[in-house]
């Protein structure tokens, strides 16, 4: 059947090999759910690739074969006795190994659960997408992360909260879609990359979505989460901290009321009568409006406890965000630093939190902008859970209308080394659990996907989605890697195609934070919805979100010897780098230092130079995305030529706009000129 919409890396282009032989017949037992969509997936696979139709039998008859099934089956490890099999010791991780031992010649996809059996067959798929020799291969593949989560900010009226891709595949007009195809075949692009969780909702959980976790809507709950289910992937649902009054028909919500315990725990059994296997709340509390345990003057950890507790007679899990600090900030009130909020509202608690709770911290302490330093909360709660959430969706960079691939990004912030327990304590060791031996742990992403016909709007975006899911699974994947996996699983492998889009995508993260706002400062957009340049748009309001700029200088000082003292939050090595201006590296300076536009950074230029130089060159590396694009025309189908055309070309003046205002500004301010005379609107 041909698919109404985008089947992203899951093309299974027609792909001739010589040896076909191997392909007819596939060894298979499994029954459940997983084995089933797995075994689906490959027959799909090989038929769309190959155009074969395997059979599926359960005892061996002609020798050649894909064999496919868990170690639990006498069958299979009797076959592989002697291989690698003893390296598998995840439950979700897989094993691929080709055999011409018996004289014949087989692969076997195999690991401890059905689960990792499905992720086994997407790999072997991808190296058969990838054109990769499959004669001879050993692979054994673990996962780093245990959660590798997907959070959707989706409200029911089928609006999504900083969506760029078109309404919502979950909700319609109050309602839960009708037609389910499009979220299975999401399932399916998710399992591909490995995610294992997702939530649902908008963590801003309004009234209707309020009612998510009563009899009126669990049942449709349940149906969305038997679709996940099958693919591996657990249902998780965001709640409303004040439920028990919104809904429950208490006075209160107190986490240490015995009513609202009592209204918890009843939900939660609710709840797990019609998901037994329900991962869990992902909770937003106290934080831009939302109410929480601080209503009732209790802790965070009393908080997130009690929700622990109703869950975990079933095994569920609280999600806690940390994004918790003051959003009605005096503009004149220098003394209060977002920046310092979580850390300075969780570290205190390390330790009082139950194991069943997780702490999800966004990657920098602010809000995902373009650049900012890495939050430094990681590494600072030896005791408690922790995962880190990124932001697939492109709130500040750039919307799906710019092109901005983040996993560059994303791998500076997991190699961060945090020194947290001496050198070498990188983030992504935090978060994979295994510097303090965390119980749960992982990476969350805010999906970028939506109802549009390619699910991402930019075409190109979809390979943050694809890289989001390989890095929590591997974080030690290069940024290239993942580049040329997705794109010859998308475009196919013409060297041309590959290189271009390849060098496009490893380039635009930087080339986006050329023209937009400079040296880890942020902001600089417009209110509300956050598009394009308004250098003080956030700058007298009550967000926290300064750049401080005057006719003689910029940027935020939060070092201890003079300003908010952020820095300290660090471990000494770090705390030293960030606060001295001969340390501190170029790109976060105005992070963390307020400085002269004259300023000499460690590249040579003063700051004014660098903001006019980045601007101009940001642009001209805009126009270049645009005629790399424009070699490819008549290499692929003309819609996703043209998509991305059309996307670019709007990048392309949208630069331009933010390239003028900015300079504009900074020269408005200064009153310096651009060393190399170049326009600058005054
Ligand atoms: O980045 C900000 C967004 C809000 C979002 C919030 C959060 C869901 O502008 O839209 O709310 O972060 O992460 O909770």
């Amino acid at each position: 059947m041909q698919a109404l919409y985008d089947s992203c890396w899951l093309r299974y282009e027609q792909n001739i090999r010589n040896d076909l032989s191997r392909w007819d017949t596939i060894v298979a037992k499994g029954t459940s759910p997983v084995f089933r969509a797995a075994l689906a997936e490959l027959k799909r696979g090989l038929f769309s690739m190959l155009g074969i139709e395997p059979e599926v039998v359960s005892e061996p008859k002609s020798t050649n074969a894909i064999w496919v099934g868990t170690l639990k089956e006498e069958w299979l490890k009797e076959r592989l006795a002697g291989e690698k099999m003893t390296q598998l010791v995840h439950s979700e991780g897989y094993m691929i190994q080709s055999d011409d031992r018996h004289s014949t010649s087989c692969i076997y996809i195999t690991a401890m659960t059905d689960q990792g059996v499905l992720y086994g067959v997407f790999h072997f798929l991808r190296l058969l997408q990838m054109k990769e020799n499959v004669d001879d291969v050993s692979i054994v593949e673990q996962p780093s992360n245990k959660l590798r989560m997907i959070n959707h900010w989706d409200n029911m009226d089928g609006s999504i909260e900083r969506g760029y891709a078109g309404p919502s595949i979950f909700f319609a007009d109050g309602q839960f879609v009708k037609q389910k195809q499009r979220i299975k075949d999401y399932a399916r692009l998710l399992a591909s990359v490995g995610i294992n969780a997702i939530s649902i909702n908008n963590v801003n959980v309004h009234k209707l979505e309020t009612r998510l976790i009563t009899e009126e809507f669990l049942p449709e709950v349940a149906q969305v989460a038997d679709i996940f289910r099958m693919y591996g992937i657990k249902l998780f649902l965001s709640i409303n901290y004040a439920s028990p009054v919104e809904i429950g028909g208490l006075s209160t919500a107190d986490p240490l009321d015995r009513d609202v315990q009592r209204w918890w725990k009843e939900t939660a059994a609710r709840i797990y009568r019609y998901i037994p296997d329900f991962g869990g709340f992902v909770v937003k509390a106290d934080s831009e409006f939302r109410p929480g345990p601080f209503t009732y003057g209790r802790s965070h950890a009393e908080g997130a406890n009690m929700l622990a507790e109703a869950l975990a007679p079933f095994g569920g899990l609280v999600v806690w965000r940390c994004f918790v600090y003051n959003c009605q900030q005096d503009w004149r009130d220098r003394t209060t630093d977002r920046a310092k909020a979580a850390y300075d509202h969780f570290k205190p608690l390390d330790g009082q939190f139950r194991e069943n709770v997780v702490l999800q911290i966004k990657n920098g302490p602010m809000d995902f902008q373009v650049r900012e330093p890495v939050s430094p909360l990681f590494g600072a709660m030896p005791k408690t859970n922790q995962m880190m959430e990124v932001q697939i969706t492109q709130e500040y960079t750039g919307q799906q209308k710019h092109l901005c691939f983040l996993i560059p990004q994303w791998k500076e912030v997991l190699d961060f080394d945090t020194y947290a327990k001496g050198k070498g304590s990188e983030v992504k060791k935090v978060i994979d659990g295994s510097l303090f031996g965390y119980q749960y742990s992982g990476m969350a992403g805010v999906s970028n996907i939506g109802n549009d016909p390619n699910w991402t709007g930019h075409t190109l975006a979809q390979a943050n989605l694809y890289g989001f899911g390989r890095l929590a699974w591997n974080p030690d994947l290069s940024a290239e890697e993942i580049a040329r996996e997705w794109i010859v699983q998308t475009f196919g492998d013409d060297p041309d195609v590959i290189a271009t889009i390849c060098w496009m995508l490893l380039a635009s993260w930087n080339i986006y934070e050329n023209y937009t706002s400079p040296l880890g400062v942020g902001w600089m957009v417009n209110p509300g919805h956050h598009y394009g340049p308004n250098v003080d748009g956030y700058e007298y309001s009550h967000w926290g979100t300064y750049h401080y700029a005057d006719r003689d200088g910029i940027g935020v000082d939060r070092t201890v010897a003079t300003g908010t003292g952020y820095t300290a939050q660090y471990f000494p090595e770090n705390a030293a780098m960030y606060e001295s201006l001969d340390t501190c590296p170029d790109e976060l300076l105005l992070f963390f230092h307020h400085v002269p536009y004259t300023h000499r950074l460690h590249s040579g230029e003063t700051v004014i130079q660098h903001i006019y130089n980045t601007h101009f060159e940001g642009v001209e590396q805009a126009e270049q995305l645009k005629k790399c694009w424009e070699q490819l025309e008549g290499k692929m189908d003309a819609k996703r030529y043209q998509d991305v055309l059309e996307r670019l070309t709007m990048q392309v003046e949208h630069a331009k706009e933010w390239r003028d205002v900015i300079n504009t500004y900074f020269y408005r301010k200064s009153g310096i000129d651009d060393q190399y005379g170049r326009k600058i609107y005054r």
